[in-house]
């Protein structure tokens, strides 16, 4: 009889009593930086995955669906974004679909320069050449203190959070939506990753609950990310000039003609908006 290796399986657990499994075809990298453990596996239906402790952040299958809600959706939200603020997003997949707008320059503050440069090293197609354009800067710093301490002004800010365990709490605050507030001005739009609608909805409502007193509109939206536990992901806006949900699809037709996308597309934002009606509209 021929004794088959064992398979190594990773599971990133959603709610306290679910998780998603993945094989691990190849462990490509493994280590530890000053925050978190960081992993990059090739699974045979994913590609390479990014995870980080046990969450998985992206994948080369299916990045641009996450990345695609959380850019396009807030950038055509805002009638003309020049000045672009990213909090988190070390893997760099939201930089390179900000830097497809004519935007004057995208400013990212990711606290953990080893998730860059793993990213960059063992699943270059995620930021692509984002790191590289003249347009791109990239600073190595804690975003809450950044946001509090700035003087700089954003047109859109996005935040690509991990979960909202040990420091990264700080970035579902109230006095953090304030800051953001602060230094978006009086047409500013926000966006940010809000969890599962399923088994976080307390962390939606929480989201809700500390944009709203600084934002004229805030709205959810939820999207399918196939390897997010369970699925189904919500983000939240939050914007001071026109209402997010209610633009016309031909301005966003117009806005995206030569941003060609594979999820988001100008017909599908209102339903993004309109669908599911759970967890309760804001
Ligand atoms: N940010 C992580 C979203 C949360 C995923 N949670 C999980 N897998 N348990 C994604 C960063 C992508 N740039």
């Amino acid at each position: 009889m021929t004794s088959r290796p064992p398979q190594q399986w990773i599971t990133d657990p959603g709610g306290a009593g679910f998780a998603h499994t993945y094989l691990v075809d190849e462990m490509l990298y493994e280590g530890r930086s000053a925050f978190q453990q960081i992993r990059v596996i090739r699974n045979r239906d994913f590609g390479r995955m990014l995870i980080l402790d046990e969450a998985v952040q992206t994948t080369e299958r299916d990045d641009f669906i996450y990345h695609e809600l959380l850019c396009h959706v807030p950038l055509c939200a805002h009638q003309s974004p020049s000045r672009v603020l990213i909090i988190g997003g070390g893997d760099g997949g939201l930089l390179r679909e900000a830097l497809r707008h004519p935007v004057a320059h995208a400013t990212m503050v990711e606290i953990d320069r080893d998730v860059v440069d793993v990213t960059k090293r063992f699943i270059p197609s995620i930021p692509g050449a984002a790191f590289e354009d003249p347009r791109a800067r990239l600073l190595i710093d804690d975003g809450i203190k950044f946001v509090r301490e700035t003087g700089e002004r954003f047109d859109v800010a996005l935040v690509d959070s991990t979960d909202p365990v040990g420091p990264a709490i700080g970035l579902f605050s109230s006095e953090f939506y304030g800051g953001m507030a602060r230094i978006l001005g009086p047409h500013g739009v926000l966006a940010v990753q809000s969890g599962s609608p399923i088994y976080q909805q307390d962390l939606a409502a929480m989201v809700t609950r500390n944009m709203t007193p600084h934002f004229r509109w805030v709205r959810r939206y939820v999207g399918t990310v196939p390897t997010y536990p369970g699925v189904l992901w919500s983000f939240t806006i939050g914007s001071q000039g026109r209402d997010p949900a209610a633009i016309d699809e031909a301005d966003l037709a117009r806005r995206l003609a030569a941003i060609p996308t594979k999820y988001y597309t100008p017909a599908s934002h209102r339903f993004l908006f309109a669908f599911p009606p759970f967890p309760p509209a804001p």
